[in-house]
């Protein structure tokens, strides 16, 4: 591993998984206490050589089971809709993928720690305001299903990234059609000119460079869904209930005394945290963290929890519930897959105090 390149604007000390796709996470520590992730601490996911559109190159294209299909210019996508603010956490499936990969290797995968997940204010339209002027011709089960300019090329066939929300998600408020991150226009490397964000969501849905929306009466029939992101065959939608600890470090050397543990947890779609526990004594005892405020259901809460140690061997552990009282498995062992995704096992570190 070694640091980003230039020219990505990412921070020197993102750990970079690949150069080709371009994949990258910050280190957890980065991540720790602020609700926005800066642009350039932001990880960054790809499947395929960055597209460069220019946006008065961009078109979008509204079709499939719509009364009257569309084709929008980039200024009458920003102008003709009103534009909604939505702070909101992408996290890939792979997120903590390497503590899988210590249970049985998956050879090509990239190594995620607890850094595949991050949180923007996005700025856009709204995805139902687009299919509501498109006209939806079939409600009920249907799909909308995107397209990026993005061509993967380990994919089989090789094809442009893609992939479907239900219909019923596409027309809530919080999925959006944005053209802004933090106040800033788009960058290429984060979809601009135009991305969907499907909060709550994988994070593979939230498609980038985004030129095309069908709507249309099955799930996406791209690798990316009905192939890849997968648990045993079955087709991942949102994720589920996680916590991760940042700080400290996973086999960090720490001086005896106080210690600060510092991390996040996050809900499943429009769920919300209810509360988060800490353990030092291999999750016989657990003690409850301290919550960040909740911004909305679509977004981490960041936790802190302080505590003094003797010198010697310490493990933390620390999970987290949901305010329907659900929580997370304890053993990452039991939820290995081939693919990866969707660890959500107790955060565990092994720290040496003293
Ligand atoms: N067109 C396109 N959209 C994409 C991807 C991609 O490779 N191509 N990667 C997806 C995945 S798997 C994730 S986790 C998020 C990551 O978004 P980010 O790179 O802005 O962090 O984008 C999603 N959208
Ligand atoms: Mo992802």
């Amino acid at each position: 591993m070694h640091s980003a390149p230039a020219g990505w604007g990412k921070r020197d000390d993102m750990v970079v998984h690949d150069d080709d796709p371009f994949n990258c996470e910050p280190p957890p520590a980065v991540l720790a206490d602020v609700e926005i992730t800066a642009v350039e601490s932001f990880y960054c996911r790809n499947h395929g050589p960055i597209p460069d559109i220019a946006p008065a190159d961009w078109r979008l294209e509204v079709d499939g089971d719509v009364t009257q299909p569309l084709t929008l210019s980039y200024p009458e996508l920003t102008t003709g809709f009103p534009a909604y603010d939505v702070t909101a956490t992408l996290q890939c499936a792979g997120n903590r993928r390497a503590e899988l990969l210590r249970i049985h290797p998956m050879p090509g995968k990239e190594p995620w720690a607890q850094g595949a997940i991050s949180t923007a204010l996005w700025h856009g339209v709204r995805l139902a305001d687009v299919l509501r002027t498109a006209g939806i011709r079939r409600a009920g089960d249907s799909h909308a299903a995107f397209t990026g300019a993005d061509i993967a090329p380990h994919a089989h066939p090789p094809q442009a990234f893609g992939g479907s929300i239900p219909l019923r998600k596409a027309m809530s408020g919080e999925v959006l059609l944005a053209f802004q991150m933090n106040d800033q226009p788009l960058l290429r490397l984060h979809g601009g000119p135009v991305r969907l964000v499907a909060p709550g969501f994988i994070g593979a849905r939230s498609v980038k460079w985004l030129t095309g929306i069908t709507v249309q009466p099955a799930p996406s029939s791209n690798y990316f869904q009905a192939v890849d992101y997968r648990v045993h065959d079955v087709e991942l939608s949102t994720l589920p209930l996680n916590c991760a600890i940042l700080t400290p470090d996973d086999g960090a050397r720490i001086p005896a005394g106080p210690l600060s543990i510092r991390g996040y947890a996050i809900a499943e779609d429009c769920r919300r945290i209810a509360r988060v526990q800490v353990s030092l004594d291999g999750g016989v005892r657990w003690h409850p963290a301290e919550l960040a405020p909740a911004c909305n259901p679509w977004t981490w809460r960041h936790w802190a929890f302080s505590t003094t140690v003797d010198p010697g061997p310490l493990t933390i552990a620390a999970r987290a519930y949901d305010d329907a009282g659900l929580t997370h498995p304890e053993s990452t062992a039991a939820l290995w897959n081939p693919g990866g995704y969707a660890n959500n096992s107790w955060a565990r570190v092994d720290l040496t105090a003293g």
